[in-house]
């Protein structure tokens, strides 16, 4: 029994220390949205990046069978970047791979989160939410530019 209670201690603890450490967020944002009428959604209609002056970006992101939209996405290193992602069909997923860039994509809701990308290069961003037949060709680009200067 201790040996048990050992690894629910154990367990616990790789929680707290990957939140505290590896800024591993519960979800905390809450927004709903009409699916069926995203194409008269004025912000999800047409999805792409705003530049906000400060430097950072919201970037609209549409997931739907079996693409993102935009693709590809390209935004500026070490600035906050704030995605918000919906669909009009089923549940995605928007992991980009190599971060901790992860979220669910479920239709009547908004997903948000905000990363800054530390490092200029190419992403995969991949749909890790089984969506039909062509969920394995669901794949978009991130390219992550280096900073303005
Ligand atoms: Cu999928």
């Amino acid at each position: 029994m201790w040996a048990a209670v050992g690894l629910l201690a154990i367990f616990l603890s790789t929680i707290l220390v990957t939140a505290a450490t590896d800024a591993v967020h519960p979800p905390s944002h809450m927004e709903t949205v009409d699916p069926g009428t995203l194409a008269n959604n004025l912000e999800f209609a047409n999805p792409g990046l705003t530049v906000r002056p400060d430097g950072s970006t919201i970037v609209t992101v549409v997931a739907q069978m079996f693409s993102f939209a935009p693709d590809p996405i390209e935004v500026s290193a070490n600035r906050p970047v704030t995605f918000r992602l919906t669909s009009p069909d089923v549940m995605h997923g928007f992991e980009i791979v190599g971060t901790n860039a992860n979220a669910m994509v479920i239709p009547g809701y908004v997903s948000q989160f905000t990363v800054t990308f530390k490092n200029p290069g190419e992403y995969i961003i991949g749909c890790n939410e089984y969506c039909g037949l062509m969920h394995h060709n669901m794949v978009g680009k991130l390219i992550v530019r280096e900073e303005p200067k």
